[in-house]
């Protein structure tokens, strides 16, 4: 059968195409294991973002695909729906599959929006079974994790368990399936790696808990290091390691940062997402290998710095630095100075806007951040489909948009009991571009060619909505917000 992958073009606000182009690993894992005598084609759509309509028309015309499958978020489900009705113009009897977090976590929106199938949870192995069942015409209802329309009904089939991974059944990922280029960080071809899956904290504003429980599971490092050395033979020179929680065993991240030394692939750069807590109380021995290892950016799940809002994003453990065996207060200024000192930024994950913050406690997060961040990754809690933290905004009615294409984290869809939406979002966003400016001399260290001919679109993009009268203060700078809002809407009109 010819099968088409595709994962939808939005992005949000820290990730500007011009600068990040970053594959979606799904994908590819779903076409490494699939049956040989498929033929399997990955399109991330980010790679063609301002062409979305004419990409999937070409798409069609030169694959002819009898399956389609999406790969979708919860911003990204108004875009997932334009491009199935596309596909049923297109090819009227074509079956689409979708899965990814929104399909999982929100089944039931799904139900009337066109599709064949909605594949919950982890997808290589419900995958395989649903095309294989495709070719023979039955067998679907022993398909784990599958959801399936049945007449004008659908049938929800029991969950799948989550794959222990250390069993070598779930295969590497497929990148000679990938059709389009473009791939980019900072000008560096990047390429997306796991080494684990799962977490067993349960951070009220996360998926993750919901859609696999609480629980880690690990590849082998051997299969590890061969990804990589796929993922540099096809050019990557940047790896981002999308493990759910990496740092949940420090023994076996540092045996990796030996392991990707001893291999010779710590000439590539790599970026992880990393628990401060691991960081602060590990650090004098892990940072100088994560430095050795080629880590240069380190995004911190700091959350916040404040006691009462970590409590509420319950992320306090995560946190908090030990000294012999006892707490020993927050670990983030820790971790932050023992990354520093080794040589590698930080990219510092803030949570602003919770219910019971103030107009001060913004401020004070967004001042730590102007202190001692390298690159701010600053967002607003976002109700997505069954976190607890949503429940707790429901049910203090705080939810005062309900556009899911606005729900990128960096639109602020709550209010916190004391503050209008808008206004915390004009705080976040009125000091963050300024953070944002001031890490370019880095950029352009490390990427100077790059960063020299896309100085002016990234510029543009950190700044839209902003002239030089705003800039130098002649003009208020809500004015400049709210062209900056009125842009990013046109932005989220992907055909
Ligand atoms: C790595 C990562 C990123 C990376 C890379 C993203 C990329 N290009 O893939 C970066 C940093 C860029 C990123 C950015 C964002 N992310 Co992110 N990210 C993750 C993370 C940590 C891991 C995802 C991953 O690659 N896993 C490995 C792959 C193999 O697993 P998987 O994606 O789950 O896919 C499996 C199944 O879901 C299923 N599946 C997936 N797609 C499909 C499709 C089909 C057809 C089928 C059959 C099955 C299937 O099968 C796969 C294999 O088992 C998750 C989870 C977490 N713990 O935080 C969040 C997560 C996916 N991100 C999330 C969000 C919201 C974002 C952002 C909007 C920022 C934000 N506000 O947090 C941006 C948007 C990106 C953009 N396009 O601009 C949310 C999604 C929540 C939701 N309900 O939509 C998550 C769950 C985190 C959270 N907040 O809970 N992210
Ligand atoms: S530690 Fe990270 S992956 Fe784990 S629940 Fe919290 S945010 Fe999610």
């Amino acid at each position: 059968m010819n099968v088409l992958l595709l994962s939808m073009p939005d992005y949000f606000e820290h990730m500007p195409p011009v600068a990040v182009r970053m594959p979606n690993g799904a994908l590819t894992s779903l076409a490494g294991n699939v049956d040989d005598h498929h033929h399997v084609a990955v399109a991330d759509l980010i790679l063609s973002h301002r062409r979305v309509q004419e990409a999937v028309n070409r798409l069609f015309r030169e694959f002819d695909p009898d399956v389609v499958g999406l790969s979708v978020m919860t911003f990204q489900r108004r875009t997932a729906g334009r491009i199935i009705s596309l596909a049923h113009a297109l090819k009227p009897g074509v079956k689409i599959v979708v899965g990814g977090y929104d399909p999982s976590l929100a089944t039931e929106a799904y139900e009337g929006m066109g599709v064949d199938y909605i594949v919950r949870g982890e997808g290589e192995v419900t995958f395989r079974e649903l095309l294989r069942a495709l070719e023979k015409g039955r067998d679907f209802e022993s398909i784990y994790g599958l959801s399936r329309l049945d007449g004008d009904r659908w049938l929800h089939n029991p969950a799948r368990q989550v794959h222990g991974l250390e069993d070598g059944e779930i295969r590497l990922p497929n990148r000679a399936a990938r059709v389009l280029r473009g791939y980019t960080l900072l000008g560096r071809q990047v390429d997306v790696v796991e080494t684990s899956r799962g977490c067993t904290y349960d951070c009220s504003f996360c998926s993750i808990i919901e859609m696999r429980g609480r629980n880690f599971h690990t590849y082998s490092f051997e299969r590890v290091l061969q990804d990589i050395r796929d993922a540099s033979d096809r050019g990557a020179r940047a790896i981002f390691l999308v493990d759910d929680n990496i740092m949940l065993n420090v023994r076996r991240f540092e045996e990796l940062c030996h392991s990707i030394i001893d291999a010779g692939l710590n000439k590539l750069d790599y970026f992880v997402q990393a628990m401060t807590s691991s960081i602060a109380n590990h650090g004098e021995t892990l940072a100088p290998l994560m430095h050795r290892a080629g880590f240069r950016y380190v995004f911190l799940g700091i959350e916040n710095i404040l006691e009462g809002d970590l409590q509420f994003l319950r992320a306090a453990a995560k946190n908090t630095a030990r000294k012999n065996g006892r707490n020993n207060g927050n670990a983030t200024l820790q971790a932050i100075e023992c990354l520093h000192r080794n040589k590698m930024y930080v990219v510092g994950g803030l949570i602003v806007g919770n219910p019971d913050d103030t107009r001060e406690s913004i401020e004070a997060n967004l001042a730590f951040a102007r202190r001692y961040i390298d690159w701010p990754y600053i967002q607003h809690p976002t109700p997505y489909p069954r976190t607890p933290m949503t429940e707790e905004f429901r049910a203090r009615s705080l939810i005062t948009n309900e556009r899911l294409e606005e729900y990128d984290g960096t639109t602020a869809v709550v209010r916190s009991e004391r503050m209008e939406a808008e206004e915390i979002e004009y705080l976040r966003w009125k000091a963050e571009r300024w953070m944002k400016l001031r890490h370019m001399p880095a950029a352009l260290c490390h990427d100077p060619w790059f960063v020299v001919r896309h100085a002016p679109e990234m510029l543009a993009h950190t700044f839209r909505g902003c002239t030089l009268r705003s800039v130098l203060r002649l003009e208020d700078n809500r004015k400049a917000f709210k062209r900056y809002k009125a842009i990013r809407q046109q932005e989220r009109a992907y055909f």
